[in-house]
């Protein structure tokens, strides 16, 4: 898997700029095999040429249902701030640093809003590339699969600006649609979830006792570079409500560097294509 070849800490601007033009590609096909022909290793001396600039890279956030009042996606916040000031662009929700699980309308309209740069209602050529990045909890992990769908489907924005460059699911779940489906236009996706409800887990009691498990996501292309991990497996006990403190360090490093997160090299499996 090509993003386990590179080789920097952190993802360079020319890198940057080579992710771009392969987002580019697999956005405007949908769902090809565009992305496959991005090789990030390549280096150019041309810093400065404008095509070569490193875009805004945009992040957006969505918490679990009723967590903003539960608090229940503990660690969240804390890895979407620390993106933050990395330099990552955080489309907050007033104050806080994600989207309410039932707002996923008002996400999408805040993100559409960030990457309509110039206001004027299309997403083109007149508004500086923003690379988006989405990272869900729980129900929030599934309704980013869908704002990355909407992203792919909106017609407002210029077909090469509509791929997502990476995406972090933290054991989405929803009771109707456990698998998440990553859609076509995901560059990068990771998933951490669990798979075994313990007593002492969050959801225990008010699932009668099976609990919100995180299943295995499908990718709707192979293009995708699509990676899961179950945090049961390895990382001890861990509860639905854990899944994002135990991971922030390895989901930062996926937004920071757009490769897997290495400690974690022998646990990493591939997502099944469906
Ligand atoms: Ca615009
Ligand atoms: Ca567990």
């Amino acid at each position: 898997m090509w993003t386990r070849s590179m080789g920097s800490t952190r993802v360079s601007t020319a890198k940057l700029a080579v992710l771009l033009a392969g987002l580019s590609a697999i956005a405007s096909t949908a769902g090809g095999c565009a992305i496959q022909g991005v090789d990030l290793e390549t280096e150019t001396t041309e810093a400065d040429d404008p095509a070569l600039q490193p875009p805004r890279r945009v992040l957006l956030c969505q918490q679990g249902l009723s967590d903003r009042t539960t608090g229940w996606d503990k660690g969240l916040f804390a890895l979407c701030e620390a993106a933050e000031k990395e330099g990552f662009t955080l489309v907050r929700d007033g104050d806080y640093p994600a989207f309410g699980a039932l707002d996923e309308n008002g996400a999408y309209a805040a993100l559409f809003d960030e990457l309509d740069e110039n206001g004027d209602g299309v997403v083109d050529v007149y508004d500086s590339i923003g690379a988006v990045h989405l990272v869900g909890f729980s129900w929030g992990g599934i309704n980013v699969t869908d704002i990355a769908d909407r992203l792919r489907k909106d017609e407002r924005i210029l077909s090469s600006r509509r791929g997502v460059a990476a995406m972090v699911l933290l054991d989405p779940y929803q009771p109707t649609r456990w698998r998440a489906p990553v859609p076509a236009n995901v560059a990068f996706a990771w998933e951490y979830r669990q798979s075994y409800t313990s007593d002492n887990d969050c959801s225990h009691d008010v699932s009668l006792g099976l609990g919100f498990n995180g299943l295995t996501p499908l990718a709707k292309s192979a293009a995708t570079s699509c990676t899961v991990y179950d945090l049961d497996a390895f990382a001890g006990k861990v509860g639905h409500c854990d899944v994002p403190s135990v991971a922030t360090q390895a989901a930062l490093a996926n937004l920071l560097e757009l490769r897997d997160y290495e400690p974690w090299a022998d646990y990493a499996a591939d997502c099944p294509l469906k």
